[in-house]
């Protein structure tokens, strides 16, 4: 910690700043990230500023340097944690987790593809070839999840529009055999419009810009992006993006992934078929809605493997379940308009649901029988999107800031709550510090019957019956008296809810006001390409069983967040907090306002103040002697103290560490980590000597 790094780069751990405030928090803060220091501690905790500039602190030195190391023995850096993580699911046989979380453009997916490369390469000493695979999938499939999952939006030219939990497996030895991804909730509403300055996903520009002319003409596609609707508005932005490479080096990834031949065309294929659905425009003819473009019809057609007249019911015509009967209504222009976007996004998402799902296939551990090899262990790694505010906020954002929530309830209970709860149960005295606990707003979400998210799926279940202002007088009815909740009926005079149908929800990152989104559905393609038909699994059903009341987003959305929280839970957490110093991707300005209200929300202020009305290091009694007894004579090789607790504190008094130390019932614990770090030398130090004292021993009996 501290110890190796001059005092001129501040504070290396908040915990050892002189008072606790909001000033010096900052100060330091700001200091340090002007002298290129872009990691802090606080505690175990890891603070960086995204720098927007390439860093030469992550090669193959700077690894040597982490590698097997303790926290407090180096400069604070990614690879500490990373290390930390490692070795606690090693030594422990722990499952840990790292959680990364930041408002968008804070470094969050930049954290944890360099937690991976590290991990990558302490493993696997040995060069197994296995491994070497393992290793090479891993790291590859974040390449290609980028290129479906990303887009530049004007906040970070390559925003991950989903949220990604990434489980390494690892075997007895500590090298890694397999993975698992979960995706969450991929923002397709790209895949049809864009902000200004935005563009749709990656994969768009870099098919147009990377693939052969061959392709695109199989495809029938032309290399300039202002020929297609769905992206026009974002391929006239000129970025950094090398959309021409990518797209070879998402190809490689995916043939070293193991997609095959097939697989790929027809990822293409996808990609291609979204770009001329953009295209199509409708009209009438006496009382019949008709496509207009019927080359592009065509087209579509031989994209699918599918016929003519199935583009055509997909678009034109709706199929109806009422009771066992199966009708078809046409729709109207404006409706096969919409029915034709929803139709973009559903295959969008199909495409990266499915392309996750065969990574996962390829990359799951096999083979491995836990009765031989031990117990497999797990590091997960999250990644989700950070909190988004905007002037209208869709049902995307909505889901988004509350999966925040969420996490930063996780946060809450597991480091603040946990902490003093621990003294409490020790008897340390301990003076209580207030935090908010935003559990109240976690709550008005997702509880049974009374939540926003029952009262949506109740206006699901009655779509037709519901319109938009029935469910908003379902949740001013239900929800009035809640603090943390306000919608135009409720405050007439709040300016910011412009509309009849705005509610606000009181987030702890500020407030969000939300328009809600519609709903849809559509008819699946019958087609004849296995890869296509392997994606719509549920083609060969009856309309009449696909419509019998799905989850709605909404809900699959709160259950996949319910597991995930529950599945960190159960993990050792190890958390990485990413700061966003300006809007402008400077490396040089450091804007006060902006940082402190992320240090805010974060709840980086009181993460520091339990930290230090705590201790930095506590241990079991027994374990601590095991570690340190050679130090004392007192309890080397043995102490004839009444019980362990006496030992530890005769040891400690003897190296005069008491004043910095408080005892527990069953756990000592220290302070500050200069203390520990002091025991670790000496402890270094006396192994030293009791190994050439016993190879004195070993000669002269010899
Ligand atoms: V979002 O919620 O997905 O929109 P992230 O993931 O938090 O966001 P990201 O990791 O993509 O942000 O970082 C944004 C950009 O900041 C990167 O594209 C880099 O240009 C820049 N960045 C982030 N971290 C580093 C770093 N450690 N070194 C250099 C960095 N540049
Ligand atoms: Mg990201």
């Amino acid at each position: 910690m501290a110890e190796h790094e001059s005092l001129e780069f501040g504070k290396a751990d908040f915990v050892l700043l002189d008072t606790v405030s909001m000033e010096e928090f900052m100060a330091n803060l700001k200091l340090r990230f002007e002298k290129g220091r872009i990691y802090s501690y606080i505690g175990e905790v890891v603070v960086s500023v995204n720098p927007y500039r390439a860093m030469n602190i992550y090669g193959r030195d700077t690894i040597e340097q982490y590698k097997g190391r303790e926290l407090y023995e180096r400069p604070p850096h990614l690879f500490a944690i990373a290390d930390a993580a490692y070795k606690a699911m090693k030594r422990r046989n722990k499952d840990t987790c790292i959680v990364i979380s930041g408002e968008s453009g804070a470094g969050k997916t930049e954290a944890s593809k360099y937690i991976m490369q590290y991990i990558a390469a302490i493993t696997n000493p040995n060069q197994r070839a296995e491994v070497e695979r393992v290793k090479n999938m891993l790291l590859k499939s974040n390449c290609v999840l980028e290129a479906f999952g990303n887009a530049k939006t004007n906040r970070n030219d390559n925003s991950s529009r989903f949220g990604k939990y990434m489980d390494i497996n690892f075997d007895f030895k500590g090298d890694p055999i397999g993975g698992h991804i979960n995706n969450y909730l991929l923002e397709k509403s790209r895949v049809i419009f864009q902000q200004e300055g935005e563009r749709s996903f990656h994969s768009f520009y870099q098919l147009l810009s990377g693939a052969p002319d061959s392709l695109l003409h199989s495809l029938h596609i032309k290399k300039d992006p202002k020929a297609y609707t769905y992206i026009k508005i974002g391929g006239q932005i000129k970025t950094s993006i090398n959309d021409n490479a990518d797209f070879k080096a998402v190809a490689d990834a995916m043939k070293v992934i193991g997609f095959t031949g097939d697989e790929i065309q027809t990822v293409y294929k996808i990609l291609a078929t979204i770009l001329h659905l953009g295209n199509l425009t409708f009209g009438v003819d006496g009382d019949v809605t008709l496509i207009e473009n019927t080359k592009q019809v065509s087209v579509i057609r031989d994209l699918l493997s599918t016929k003519e007249e199935n583009v055509e019911k997909a678009l034109l015509y709706r199929t109806v379940a009422t009771g066992r009967d199966v009708i078809e209504k046409q729709h109207t222009t404006q409706e096969a308009s919409y029915g034709r976007d929803a139709l973009a996004k559903a295959m969008y998402e199909r495409l990266f649901c499915w392309i996750v799902g065969r990574i996962n296939d390829i990359i799951e551990v096999k083979n491995y029988d836990a009765r031989i090899h031990g117990k497999n262990t797990v590091i997960g790694v999250l990644d989700i999107y950070g909190f988004e505010i905007f002037q209208n906020n869709s049902f995307e954002q909505f889901c988004i800031n509350y999966c925040n929530e969420k996490l930063q309830q996780l946060f809450i209970q597991l480091v603040l709550k946990q902490e003093q709860e621990e003294y409490q149960r020790e008897g340390i005295p301990w003076k209580h510090i207030d935090y908010f606990n935003n559990q109240i707003i976690v709550d008005l979400v997702e509880q049974q019957h009374k939540g926003i998210f029952s009262i949506l799926d109740e206006a699901c279940m009655n779509v037709g019956k519901v319109t938009d202002e029935v469910f908003l007088q379902g949740l001013d009815v239900k929800l009035a008296k809640h603090a943390h909740f306000s919608s135009r009926k409720l405050s007439p005079t709040d300016k910011s809810l412009e509309f009849d149908r705005d509610f606000r929800i009181r987030h702890y990152a500020g407030d969000v006001a939300l328009v809600e989104d519609l709903f849809c559905c559509f008819s699946c393609l019958l087609s004849s390409n296995p890869v296509l038909k392997g994606m719509w699994p549920e083609g060969k059903l009856r309309i009449t069983e696909v419509t019998k009341r799905p989850l709605t987003a909404a809900t699959l959305f709160k259950n996949s967040m319910i597991l995930l929280v529950e599945n960190l839970a159960s993990k050792e957490p190890y958390y990485v907090r990413c700061i966003k110093p300006n809007d402008v991707k400077s490396p040089l300005l450091f804007e006060h306002e902006r940082c402190r209200h992320q240090v805010e929300y974060l709840g980086l202020l009181e993460n520091v103040r339990v930290r230090r009305a705590g201790f930095a290091y506590r241990q079991t009694y027994p374990r601590f002697l095991q570690r340190y007894k050679m130090i004392s004579e007192f309890t080397w090789p043995n102490h004839d103290l009444p019980s362990d607790k006496e030992a530890v504190k005769k040891l400690l008094q003897g190296c005069r560490f008491d004043h910095d130390v408080a005892y527990g019932k069953t756990k000592v614990f220290i302070r500050t980590p200069r203390t520990l770090f002091s025991l670790e030398e000496q402890r270094a130090e006396m192994v030293q000597r009791i190994i050439l004292f016993l190879q004195k021993v070993w000669r002269g009996a010899l």
